[in-house]
């Protein structure tokens, strides 16, 4: 026969991991062809977005404060039916939903939870900036039928699958069960997501950070010196590095396990002078994200501590948020460490 003539696509790579664990039941191949489905449909509607007249707001706030656009609502939506019928999941949350949602009582409950943001970076929609999907998997650990919090709210150390898609240019799925990290490019002709990045390493140390400088001024003052650092000339070190900022952390922690460098979202001072509080959230995005970036060879940490180790408190809770090539990730930390006292 000739070379595979269609290549690896998500289906095959997903029963090929499946098949080396001979002890796997087949659940979790289900939720992640699942998840490819409803990303392929809210990949339709982004790209549609301008023409079909989904702009806009829908005059509600969701518990983050922002305004909710009606393309999240359809992200929402579509996720949420793409998963509560299937029978693999005991319980779920959602960025746009205030608590934890239940699986329908006239549906099974399955042995794994979810927690996603449906549609991150959509305040960048109008712009037609590359918005994205996170998406987190842990295991059910309560004991009752049905799931409950605890297992959502469970350490990014215990997650066993974690992964994003990027509405952009071309529509990504990017998603690690453990075992590597791997991209797959939707080719809209035939609806299938074809292997494009396999096995994806961040580079040990980058030339780019990306954060919102606009913040610069109620940052710690480690991250406010290790920032001063790296913009600093000195050609040995390959400084000053290059700013890239999206403001869509799907599109930014793309790029950054792509070409290296650190992603920063730093606690800030504004609203307690004597606690830095992070932006982005945990459970659904940070520890997604952290998970992705240990399983390239990178790092994720809260500029104290790893953030796969933070032990969940509420559903949205936030953390500062750094991650990318470990060595630049490392160096933050000791700016961190040096000037704010470990
Ligand atoms: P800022 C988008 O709203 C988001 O949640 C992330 O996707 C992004 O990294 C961050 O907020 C951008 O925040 O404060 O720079 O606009």
């Amino acid at each position: 026969m000739t070379e595979n003539p269609i290549g690896v696509n998500l289906t095959r790579h997903i029963h090929q991991t499946q098949q080396a664990h001979p002890e796997a039941t087949g659940e979790l191949s289900t939720i992640l062809n699942q998840i490819a489905l409803a990303a392929k449909i809210v990949s339709r509607k982004v790209n549609r977005a301008g023409l079909a007249d989904v702009l806009g707001y829908t005059g509600t706030e969701n518990i983050q404060g922002e305004e909710v656009r009606r393309l999240d609502v359809l992200a929402n939506d579509v996720f949420i039916s793409a998963f509560d019928h299937l029978g693999n999941f005991c319980v779920m949350a959602s960025e746009e939903v205030d608590e934890a949602i239940p699986i329908p009582d006239e549906y099974l409950c399955g042995g794994y939870s979810v927690a996603f943001d449906p549609l991150d970076g959509s305040s960048n929609i109008d712009a037609n900036v590359s918005v994205g999907t996170i998406f987190a998997v842990h295991r059910k650990i309560s004991f009752g039928p049905r799931g409950d919090n605890s297992d959502l709210m469970q350490p990014g150390n215990r997650l066993v699958a974690a992964g994003y898609v990027v509405y952009g240019s071309s529509t990504m799925l990017v998603m690690s069960t453990g075992n590597g990290v791997h991209g797959f490019t939707l080719d809209p002709e035939i609806g299938e997501f074809l292997e494009s990045h396999r096995d994806i390493k961040i580079p040990e140390k980058g030339k780019i950070y990306s954060c919102n400088e606009g913040n610069y001024g109620y940052w710690t003052e480690g991250v406010r010196r290790y920032v001063d650092h790296i913009k600093e000339s000195d050609e040995a070190s390959g400084r000053p590095y290059s700013t890239r900022y999206i403001g869509s952390m799907v599109a930014d922690m793309h790029r950054t396990l792509l070409y290296g460098g650190i992603f920063m979202y730093p606690g800030d001072l504004k609203k307690d002078p004597t606690t830095p509080h992070g932006k982005l959230r945990l459970l659904y995005e940070c520890a997604p994200m952290a998970f992705l970036c240990e399983h390239a060879g990178g790092a994720a940490s809260t500029g104290r501590g790893r953030v796969l180790d933070v032990i969940p408190e509420s559903l949205h809770q936030r953390v500062p948020f750094f991650a990318g090539s470990t060595n630049d990730v490392r160096e933050l930390e000791s700016f961190v460490a040096k000037y704010e006292g470990a």
